[in-house]
C-alpha cells in the first residue's frame, strides 16, 4: 500500500503555506520529521466593507490550490495523504448562517472596533470575574469583546478561522479546544464552554458548534471538494493543535521540563507550559494568559507585540523608496551601539497598521529621547524593545507559576533573527536555542501523525522528534562569553 503522509495547512497573519509531513525513519533508531512546502501565499489585513477583514474567500482558494498540489506531490511519491490538520492565529471567526453560508468576510483582531466594547462587555463581566474563570490574558480583540460589537447572532454560529476552513472542506462543525481557550468565554479549570458567560452576556448558547480535542478526526472531505482538489472523499480532516501557538509550542524541541518559549513571528508569544493554570490576582495583573495547549497543557504566556513592528515599517519604508532587505537592516542594526531607546512593544497604540516608523519615534519622544528617522536606529530601537520585553516577561513567568527557566526556545519565523536571539540572550542572561522556523507546521504534522499510529507517546516524545528533525542555533548570554 502507498505510505501515509501528512498535509498541514498553517496559516499565520503575514503568510500561509500548504506542507506534506513525513515521518522517516533515519539511521538506527532515529526518526525525524520531514517538512516539504507545496504552497506558499501571502496573507494580510484588508480594508473591506467598512473595516480591517481578511479576506477569507481567497485565503480559501489558497487552501484549495495547496491541496491540490499536496494531492499532486504526494501520487507522484506513491504516498497517500492519511489526513489534513489546519492552524491559523486565534480570536478571530466567521459567522455562518444555517445554509452554511459566511455572512460576511472575517473581521481582522486589528480592527478598531473592539476598543469600544470592552467597558460593556465588562459592566456584565467584572474583568476579575472573567479572569478567574477563563485565565485569559485582557487583549482588546479577545473573541468575547469583538462578540460585543456584532449586530446580529441569532440563526447565525461563529466559527474560529481553523474551524471555518475544517467546515467548508468536511461540512461538520466544531471548535477546536485550544483555539477555543482564546476566546475568552472557555472555562481554563473545566476545559468546557463557560456557558454562564455566554448567558449574562445574551450571546446564544449554541454561538459556538461543540467542542473537538487535537487528534479527534473533524470529518472526511465533501465530494465537491475532494474532487476539486483531487484527493479521495475518504480523506479525514483531523483536529490539530488548531490555534497555531499551540502547534508552535507543541513542536519546541525542549529536552528539559525548565525551558521557557518564545513563538516569534508577528507576535511573541512568550511564556512556559504548565499542568495547572495560574489563576490568581497577581497573574492577572501581569497581564498572562492561561491557553490550552496540546494533551490538556496549559500554556502560560504572555502576547506581546512582536515582528509586525517591523514587518509594518518595511512597508511604510518600502513606499518611500528605501531599502527594506531584511538582512541588510538587521545587519545595520547590529552594527549600532547597545542602550539605545526602547518602546514598550505591547501598548495597544501599535495594534493598528500605517506609518509604524512615525508612531515608533513619536513613542520614544514621550520616553523623553530622540530616535533618528532612520531604518537602521529604528530596526534597532524594535529589537533591543522585544529582546527586554522577553526578559521581563520571563521572569515575570518564573515568579508567577514558580518555575525556574534555564533555557528559552525561539520558534518560528523570527527564530532566523540572529540578532534578536542573541539581543533575548543577553537580556535574559539564559541560554537561546533557536528553531525549528516551521515549529508551527512540524506541531500540526506530529499530531496528525500520532493519531494515525505512526508515532507514539506524549509531547516529550514528539518533542525529541521536532528536535531531531531541524537545525538549530545556540546563543549564549554576552556576560557568559566574556
Ligand atoms: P506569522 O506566522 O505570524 O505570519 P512567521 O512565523 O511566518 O509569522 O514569521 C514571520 C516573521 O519572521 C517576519 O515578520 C520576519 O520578521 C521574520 N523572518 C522571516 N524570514 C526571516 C529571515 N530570513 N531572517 C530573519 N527574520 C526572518
Ligand atoms: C499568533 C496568534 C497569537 C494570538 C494572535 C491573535 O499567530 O495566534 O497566539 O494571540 O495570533
Amino acid at each position: 500500500p502507498a505510505r501515509g503522509v501528512f498535509a498541514a495547512v498553517d496559516i499565520g497573519a503575514s503568510s500561509g503555506r500548504v506542507i506534506l509531513g513525513r515521518i522517516k525513519d533515519g539511521p538506527g533508531k532515529d526518526r525525524r520529521v520531514e517538512l516539504e512546502v507545496v504552497h506558499r501565499f501571502p496573507n494580510g489585513v484588508v480594508e473591506l466593507d467598512g473595516g480591517l477583514r481578511w479576506d477569507f474567500d481567497a485565503l480559501f482558494d489558497e487552501v484549495l490550490a495547496g491541496l491540490s498540489a499536496a494531492a499532486t506531490v504526494a501520487a507522484v511519491q506513491d504516498e497517500e495523504i492519511t489526513s489534513i490538520g489546519i492552524d491559523t492565529w486565534a480570536v478571530d471567526y466567521g459567522l455562518v448562517n444555517a445554509a452554511g453560508e459566511l455572512v460576511a468576510q472575517p473581521f481582522s483582531y486589528r480592527d478598531d472596533r473592539n476598543h469600544a466594547a470592552v467597558a460593556p462587555v465588562h459592566q456584565k463581566l467584572d474583568p476579575a470575574r472573567l479572569y478567574a474563570t477563563t485565565g485569559l490574558q485582557f487583549l482588546q480583540f479577545n473573541t468575547v469583546y469583538q462578540l460585543a460589537t456584532e449586530r446580529a447572532l441569532n440563526g447565525v454560529q461563529a466559527l474560529l478561522i481553523p474551524d471555518l476552513i475544517a467546515f467548508l472542506l468536511t461540512g461538520i462543525r466544531r471548535t477546536e479546544a485550544t483555539n477555543a481557550s482564546t476566546t475568552g468565554l472557555f472555562d481554563a479549570v473545566a476545559g468546557e464552554w463557560a456557558t454562564g458567560f455566554l448567558t449574562a452576556l445574551g450571546l446564544p448558547r449554541k454561538l459556538f458548534p461543540p467542542l473537538i480535542q487535537p487528534g479527534d478526526t473533524v470529518g472526511t472531505l465533501l465530494p465537491e471538494i475532494a474532487a476539486r482538489v483531487g484527493l479521495p472523499a475518504s480523506t479525514k480532516v483531523v483536529a490539530v493543535g488548531s490555534h497555531d501557538t499551540a502547534s508552535a509550542v507543541a513542536a519546541v524541541p525542549a529536552q528539559e521540563e525548565n525551558f521557557a518559549y518564545i513563538s516569534s513571528g508577528t507576535w511573541s508569544l512568550v511564556g512556559l507550559e504548565l499542568r495547572h493554570p495560574v489563576l490568581t490576582d497577581a497573574s492577572r495583573e501581569a497581564n498572562f494568559t492561561n491557553e490550552r495547549g496540546v494533551d490538556g497543557t496549559i500554556r502560560y504566556l504572555r502576547n506581546m507585540g512582536g515582528l509586525w513592528l517591523l514587518s509594518e515599517c518595511q512597508r511604510t519604508w518600502a513606499a518611500e523608496g528605501f531599502t527594506t532587505e531584511l538582512t541588510a537592516l538587521l545587519t545595520a542594526a547590529a552594527a549600532l551601539p547597545p542602550g539605545g531607546p526602547k518602546i514598550n512593544p505591547d501598548d495597544s497604540y501599535f495594534i493598528a497598521p500605517d506609518n509604524m516608523p512615525e508612531r515608533i519615534r513619536a513613542a520614544v519622544r514621550g520616553t523623553g529621547e530622540l530616535l533618528a528617522d532612520d531604518p537602521a536606529a529604528i530596526t534597532r530601537c524594535i529589537m533591543d524593545s522585544l529582546a527586554a520585553g522577553y526578559a521581563k516577561a520571563i521572569t515575570a513567568a518564573e515568579r508567577l507559576a514558580d518555575h525556574s527557566v534555564d533555557v528559552v526556545h525561539v520558534v518560528g519565523g523570527g527564530s532566523q533573527n540572529g540578532l534578536l536571539c542573541q539581543l533575548t540572550a543577553d537580556a535574559t542572561g539564559k541560554r537561546v536555542v533557536a528553531g525549528p522556523v516551521e515549529a508551527t507546521a512540524l506541531g500540526n504534522v506530529l499530531v496528525q501523525a500520532r493519531a494515525a499510529g505512526q508515532v507514539s507517546g506524549g509531547l516529550a516524545e514528539l518533542r525529541s522528534l521536532a528536535g531531531g528533525s531541524s537545525a538549530l542555533q545556540h546563543f549564549t548570554p554576552a556576560l557568559s562569553r566574556l
